[in-house]
């Protein structure tokens, strides 16, 4: 819990530690009530630090000091002095060792975070700053010592026995007690150690590294969940070859181990050769799991794995610098998730994630650069901002230098700083010495928040047969940046004339050319206004702009139907193509917003629903690609678009909307529907996962008509599925129509599937995110479900999550009470688990966006969890920064 006065911490305000610990030496005794802890840190004076006599420092919370000794004498009261979290030692020697005894109790503990227990087995979070909550220590990620682990626990209740590293020792106490002993041999930072002891099994496979070492692979659940460990298996060794082939990364120890927990404040995390992982993000069968969840265990399984160099090699100075591990490994995450599947797809959801969750933290009172400048609580920084913007400006970096180079500047920066912890400004400078490639003005993206706009508009010039984009940028100011310089943007453009793309040459420049037939080029963007003008166009283009996506920006080009529709139809770029439908859908729910509030019906424009049918007709075409350009513009994207946003009004707009197409199209639809069904057996694979998502498409829109046939095929599907994708879209379909069999439908799902928690999560989740009527209630009489558990962060997301961050509809209920439960559960939160709390809290940090009295209601939910007395800084940085006063137009 906060101190009175919670504090701000500045990135300029940086130190070098005092103090160094070469080593460490940890004893845990695990115990039913307590466990001890005792710690041997053989420390040293900082030569580079120059405070010569500095007091030793160490951070620590919530721990019971038993005994404290230097070089063997144990140390006096007055000897030592301990306030909030830190125990000071005034008086230390040049060198010296640190014996240190703790009492904790990780039964006790509800954050998740330092060591606790889940399900019976005793696991740990350090990163950003659990450690501190299991001994004293200089808990920094620049203070890097080799750990040595010794674990003593009962043998019956906890088999197995791990730390990071490799195993040194083991050894059967006679009083039923058993005791291993690890040694990692690379210096870490005390927030990559681990400790996991329980009764667990274990999947066990082997890799072969490029230089011929094998390394044992082991992925250790619950017995009952053994036979989900596959998909986690074979990811992880498609990612230890893809990061030898595309980075030329081995790795570096003879064992690598994953466990899965049930509770888990995030997805998993990247210890040294022990990543512990939610398990909602390793487990995946067909049976039980969607092709999503099958997705993400592929990329969050490469994420950490891809961690052991960007992040654990290489980490990070302090916790300002964390974009330099994360925005980094979510890039190389997700271009191999890429190449495991559809790139374009995972493209677009990339940018779908962006544009919504990121673009509107970018727009919000916690608005922060990828590299903050401060922060009070570091966890409050574990955000779609540092990750995903984070990976978007390494992106960029690679569009920049182009793929060669761009190997050249990551060898560079591996090879300069293996073994240190380093800065976002060390990558940018290992990439611009390996290139040659000026990063000056593009170091602004680490720097300055908010989601630049970029204006674009075209001229041609047909007797100078010349064609000229004129590009102008500017970015809103965000809390503490009132006025932004310009950014370096990578703007990946084509022309496109009747016959394909236009041979691009730009006037005044020798040839500039990216693709190998001259038709795609990067713009360089650098000024406020620039033109760029083309020479030897013979007709007048449709300009195909920000190809891929190439930066995370707001774009505006004022296209006429036809030519959005050319695009969606014809572009070579599928983000383009893609985004082209986005536009045209946009326009739709524009016109029948005007047409809802005129009391008139709904219409599609005919040409749009003419290109809609061709889509649905077209059977060459990526099928996922069709599902997404189908999907019309999602409310949370649409949230970013309206100012102010009238969440019921866009609605219900959009939902008229869906239903005038589903009707227009209903041949079609249900053409396709049976067109995609298949009695394969289930491979999550790019192109089944295709499938299945336009089949589901087709199924959402026909069961909007709310006819029997519609009913049928999704009763039939519900029961006859053997894979939980289709199974799960079905019972979604259900419960967002009026069909009587819905009840039938979630309750025998309940009965099939109450043994597997995951499964249960996806219940709960389908039932929060209803858009009828009554999901409030809903939810409120699930939260007395024996399955529910508010101590379950998965369980929290799938019900109180889910609820009020993706269902607008009922959270913004007229009358407030989406708002004041959301309100109760983060005061009931804080005491038990305040990252959990703070995460919960973020849907009504966007009070500004909504309606004036919409505004007012959010507003006294977040001054009723201000005034309540022991807010965790957690709650407290992002309620009080929500509240406060900032000038962001
Ligand atoms: N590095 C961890 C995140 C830790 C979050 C701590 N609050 C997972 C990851 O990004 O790989
Ligand atoms: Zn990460």
């Amino acid at each position: 819990m906060r101190d009175a006065q919670p504090s701000t911490i500045y990135l300029s305000d940086y130190q070098v530690p005092a103090y160094l610990i070469d080593t460490t030496e940890l004893a845990f005794e695990l115990g039913e009530d307590s466990s001890l802890v005792t710690s041997l840190l053989h420390i040293r004076r900082n030569p580079a630090a120059n405070q010569l006599g500095a007091a030793l420092v160490l951070h620590g919370t919530e721990l019971e000091l038993l005994s404290l000794a230097i070089d063997g004498r144990v140390l006096t009261a007055s000897e030592w002095s301990q306030s909030g979290e830190q125990l000071v030692i005034a008086d230390v020697p040049e060198a010296f060792v640190l014996r240190c005894e703790t009492r904790i109790r990780p039964q006790e503990n509800t954050s998740l975070e330092g060591l606790y227990k889940s399900s019976g087995m005793f696991c740990t979070q350090c990163e950003a700053e659990g450690f501190r909550k299991i001994t004293y220590y200089l808990d920094r990620p620049d203070v890097m010592s080799v750990f040595t682990v010794e674990i003593t626990a009962d043998a019956q209740r906890y088999p197995v026995l791990l730390s990071n590293g490799n195993l040194v020792a083991t050894e059967t106490l006679t009083d039923g007690r058993h005791k291993t002993v690890w040694q990692d041999p690379f210096p870490k930072p005390a927030y990559l150690f681990a400790l996991v002891a329980g009764k667990l099994s274990c999947v066990s496979d082997s890799f072969r590294t490029m230089n011929g070492r094998d390394v044992d692979l082991k992925i250790y659940v619950e017995d009952k969940d053994l036979d989900k460990c596959d998909h986690a298996m074979a990811s992880l060794k498609n990612a230890m070859r893809w990061d030898e082939e595309v980075y030329g990364r081995e790795y570096d120890l003879d064992i690598f181990n994953i466990v899965a927990v049930d509770d888990f404040n995030m997805g998993a995390m990247e210890n040294k050769s022990l990543n512990i992982f939610n398990t909602s993000c390793v487990l995946a069968k067909p049976e039980t799991t969607t092709d999503a969840g099958f997705q993400r265990v592929e990329g969050v399984v490469a994420h950490e794995y891809f961690h052991n160099w960007s992040g654990n090699r290489v980490t990070c100075r302090d916790w300002f610098q964390l974009s330099l591990k994360e925005g980094f490994t979510v890039f190389r995450d997700s271009e191999f998730s890429a190449d495991m599947g559809s790139p374009t797809v995972k493209r677009v959801e990339d940018v779908t994630l962006l544009r919504t969750a990121q673009f509107a933290e970018d727009a919000g009172p916690m608005a922060h650069p990828i590299r903050p400048d401060s922060f009070i609580e570091i966890s409050n920084f574990y955000t779609v901002t540092v990750y995903e913007k984070g990976a978007e400006v390494v992106r960029m970096i690679h569009t920049l230098l182009g793929p060669d180079a761009f190997r050249k500047g990551s060898d560079l920066y591996f090879e300069r700083h293996d073994g240190q912890a380093v800065t976002c400004e060390d990558f940018v400078l290992a990439m611009e010495a390996a290139s040659g490639v000026d990063l000056s003005q593009f170091r602004n993206w680490y720097s300055q928040a908010g989601t630049p706009k970029l204006s674009v508009s075209g001229d041609y010039d047909a007797e100078q047969q010349s064609y000229t984009l004129n590009v102008s940028q500017s970015c809103p100011a965000t809390p503490g940046q009132s006025s932004k310089a310009p950014f370096h943007i990578p703007l990946k453009v084509a022309l496109l004339g009747e016959a394909g793309q236009l041979p691009l040459q730009l006037l005044g420049e020798s040839a500039n050319v990216e693709s190998a037939d001259n038709t795609e080029m990067v713009l360089n963007v650098t000024e406020q206004t620039q033109s760029f003008t083309f020479t030897g166009i013979n007709e007048l283009p449709v300009p195909s702009l920000l190809r891929g996506f190439s930066a995370p920006v707001k774009l505006d080009f004022d296209y006429s139907r036809e030519q959005l529709l050319r695009l969606m139809r014809g572009d070579s770029d599928g983000f383009c193509r893609w985004d082209a439908s986005q536009q045209l859908g946009l326009a739709e729910i524009k016109r029948a917003l005007a047409d809802v509030a005129a009391g008139q019906n709904v219409a599609p424009d005919a040409a749009y629903l003419a290109a809609c049918r061709d889509l649905l007709s077209d059977g060459s075409l990526d099928g996922a690609m069709v599902a997404m350009m189908l999907q019309l513009p999602s409310e949370a994207y649409l949230a970013e678009i309206f100012h102010p946003v009238d969440v019921l009004a866009i609605h219900h707009a959009r939902e008229a909307l869906r239903l005038a197409i589903a009707t227009a199209l209903q041949l079609e639809l249900l053409d396709c529907y049976n067109r995609c069904c298949s009695d394969a057996p289930y491979a999550a694979d790019a192109e089944q996962i295709a499938q299945r998502s336009l089949k589901n498409t087709a199924l959402a829109y026909l069961m909007l008509l709310d006819n029997e046939s519609a009913r049928e095929l999704a009763t039939a599907q519900f029961e006859n599925s053997e894979n939980m994708t289709d199974r799960l879209a079905a019972l979604n379909a259900l419960v967002n129509s009026a069909a009587p069999y819905k009840a039938k439908a979630l309750q025998s799902f309940y009965q099939n599937w109450q043994h597997e928690p995951l499964v249960i999560n996806q219940w709960f989740q389908v039932q929060a995110m209803c858009r009828l009527p009554g999901s409030l209630e809903t939810v409120q009489g699930l939260m007395n479900h024996p399955a529910f558990d508010i101590r379950n962060p998965n369980k929290v997301r799938a019900l109180i999550g889910a609820f009020c961050g993706q269902n607008g509809v009922n959270f913004h209920r007229e009358d407030g009470a989406g708002y004041r439960f959301l309100g109760d559960q983060v005061i009931i939160l804080n005491r038990s688990n305040p990252q959990i709390a703070s995460r919960l809290l973020v849907p009504l940090t966007k009070w500004r966006k909504y309606l004036p009295a919409a505004q007012q209601l959010m507003c006294a939910e977040l001054q009723r969890i201000l005034a309540e007395p022991d807010l965790s800084s957690d709650v407290y940085e992002v309620v009080s920064k929500s509240l406060q006063d900032y000038d962001m137009e």
